[in-house]
């Protein structure tokens, strides 16, 4: 049987960086109610919806902020069609997706966390989850095995729009973090994850934020509506200070380059390139060396 139990809500810690520290530590994850005000997470979400909408993915009718997939219509990251490709590449270009997680509320969070100013990731997720086909839910896994650079990076995760049990969202392995970094594979398919895990996750109200260390286990949760697609965004963090991997400040999934997603926005926008004005330790892209070597 699998352990469930709700998260913690640490929105008393924000201004305690011990109290923050020994949370996160004992816990992997930080969980805030309404951390975020609602208009520009709903603002995001409709915007979404409307490219959604764009790309005959929705139901057609008066109520598209609903999210209703159009009948027999299924994609996902993985499954590698054009289809989503051409969506995914018309999100990457929506400014608010980019602006969003540059959010005070959230920023403020993680540089008490850090004692230090933050790096904010350029490359942001969105997550579209159709309903159904849950062969291609999340599985477990560390985000560091993708993200590399600094191990003490977090991922920041927003649900646009309420997410009710139906809906899913994403469930923390709690205080996994503290195993260190496990092999990939086996954590993914399920062989490292101990029956005793005690997997925190609750419905979230659309504000509500979840942040995770890059060593936490976390998955997804199956989206079990009948019709409904769930939103959320991902964006990572780190101090200045640390080492950051190359490919973090690249679009993900490399569906696009920033040019094109830059296309659309104000020529002399301070969100473009944000990143080149800051002072990092940037390394050469882990993943593309080990594809070369491995191809040596
Ligand atoms: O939103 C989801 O379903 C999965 C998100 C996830 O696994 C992640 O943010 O790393």
């Amino acid at each position: 049987m699998r352990i469930e139990l709700p998260f913690v809500d640490c929105t008393d810690l924000i201004n305690d960086r011990s109290r923050l520290l020994e949370h996160s530590h004992q816990n992997g994850y930080l969980f805030f109610r309404g951390l975020l005000p609602v208009e520009p997470v709903l603002e995001l979400r409709r915007q979404v919806l409307r490219v959604a909408e764009q790309h005959e993915l929705l139901e057609q009718g008066p109520h598209s902020d609903a999210g209703i997939r159009r009948k027999g219509v299924f994609i996902c990251e993985q499954d590698g069609s054009e289809t989503f490709r051409r969506f995914y590449i018309d999100v990457q270009k929506l400014r608010l997706f980019h602006a969003l997680p540059h959010h005070e509320h959230i920023v403020r969070v993680l540089e008490v966390l850090f004692g230090n100013a933050v790096l904010i990731h350029p490359r942001h997720i969105c997550h579209v989850i159709f309903p159904g086909e849950h062969q291609y839910t999340t599985p477990p896994h560390q985000d560091f095995h993708p993200v590399r650079g600094a191990q003490d990076t977090w991922t920041v995760w927003t649900p646009l729009g309420d997410c009710d049990t139906e809906l899913g969202g994403l469930a923390i392995a709690r205080g996994s973090n503290r195993r260190g970094f496990l092999k990939d594979n086996d954590v993914r398919s399920g062989k490292l994850i101990e029956e005793s895990t005690e997997w925190a996750w609750n419905p979230f109200k659309c504000g509500d934020v979840l942040m995770f260390h890059s060593l936490t286990i976390h998955r997804g949760r199956d989206n079990m509506t009948q019709d409904r697609i769930r939103l959320a965004t991902s964006a990572r963090y780190q101090s200045v200070s640390e080492p950051v991997d190359e490919d973090a400040l690249t679009v993900h999934l490399g569906c696009a380059e920033w040019a094109e997603v830059y296309s659309d926005w104000e020529t002399d926008d301070p969100l473009k390139y944000y990143w080149n004005a800051i002072d990092m330790d940037v390394q050469p892209a882990y993943h593309r060396r080990r594809t070369k070597s491995e191809n040596r």
